[in-house]
């Protein structure tokens, strides 16, 4: 391994609290990193510069996952544009600025797959970033996102910090938003078929056409990702995290159909909004080092199926 993470190294996951976040404390966990700050509940606020700082020159940790930052699906894009864009420009802004006058050795940034152009060849390839418009329904927060990408790469390139960005392909698993209005795809479906299965309903709603595209990987995959690039990505372009499936939105219901048991009609409704028509990155990169994912898309849906059902009385 390249750049080995010290097993006792001080290492601050900002975004304890995300989907990403926690899957990245348990497997870090499961690695033997016992030195982990500012876990939750102790997380510092991340929109307020004086916590973060305060937070860094005290704990002072040694390497940095940066994947906080408010998120969300479709419609949640466009309900609080201003909400998530500002949140994650906080968050990018005072987290880099901190890590860097604190000293950390390296950081490594999540963007998102959005942060591509809406119309880009495919599967999506780091060069074409920054080349052509953003999809509209989720502009706000993909400024936000590409402006952390590049935010790493301006202070590598003016103070040679060691701060490197990783896009993701789209994910899910355990742990995730299951509200119906603001989650994503694979969540909203898992809920929604199985209220039908239970209500004994004649369909589900499926919102847009059925005929976009995505591209999913199980979080626990693109945790495993994250640790594989802290030890051995060290260059300021962002890289592709990806090499999951890539499904339509109708056939993705029908493999959550299946999960669940639910054997009704799926009805689409094209009222609702379609979003990017292709979503499927390019992991040529990453293969090339030596990772991809090891969870089957069927074995991850099942995953966190279990967990929905475990934690169905909480759900929002
Ligand atoms: O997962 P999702 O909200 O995110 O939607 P995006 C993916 C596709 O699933 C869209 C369709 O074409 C939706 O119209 N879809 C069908 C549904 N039924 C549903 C449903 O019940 N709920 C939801 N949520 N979708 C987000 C971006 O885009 O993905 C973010 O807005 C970010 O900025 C994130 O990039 C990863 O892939 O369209």
């Amino acid at each position: 391994m390249r750049n080995a993470v010290e097993q006792n190294a001080k290492i601050f996951v900002a975004g304890g609290e995300t989907l990403i976040g926690s899957a990245l404390l348990q497997q870090l966990k499961i690695r033997g990193y016992k030195n982990l700050v500012g876990e939750p509940p102790e997380e510092p606020d991340l929109t307020n510069q004086g916590i973060v700082d305060d937070f860094f020159a005290r704990d002072r940790p040694e390497y940095v996952f940066l994947v906080a930052g408010k998120s969300g699906g479709i419609r949640a894009n466009q309900r609080y544009p201003a909400e998530l864009m500002l949140d994650n420009l906080l968050v990018v802004s005072h987290v880099i600025d901190s890590a860097y006058r604190n000293g950390v050795k390296k950081l490594l940034y999540l963007a998102s797959p959005c942060s591509y152009p809406k119309h880009c060849p495919q599967p999506m390839s780091e060069e074409s970033l920054l080349s052509g418009y953003l999809e509209p329904t989720n502009e706000s927060y993909a400024v936000a996102k590409i402006a952390g990408f590049k935010l790493c790469q301006a202070y590598w390139q003016q103070y040679g910090a060691k701060f490197v960005s990783g896009i993701p392909a789209n994910f899910f698993g355990p742990g995730d938003d299951f509200s119906l209005e603001d989650s994503h795809v694979i969540p909203a479906l898992l809920r929604k078929m199985h209220e039908a299965k239970v209500a004994g309903a004649e369909f589900v709603e499926i919102w847009g056409s059925g005929t976009p595209r995505r591209e999913f990987v199980f979080v626990d995959d693109i945790a495993d990702a994250c640790i594989f690039l802290m030890q051995n990505y060290d260059n300021s372009e962002p890289i592709n995290i990806a090499g999951g499936l890539d499904v339509s939105i109708r056939e993705l219901a029908e493999l959550v159909q299946n999960v669940v048991g639910y054997s009704g009609k799926l009805r689409f409704d094209p009222s609702k909004p379609d979003g990017m028509p292709l979503k499927a990155l390019e992991s040529r990169k990453l293969k090339l080092m030596g990772w991809q994912p090891k969870i089957s898309f069927e074995d991850a849906l099942g995953i966190t199926y279990e967990w929905f059902l475990a934690n169905e009385n909480n759900k929002k």
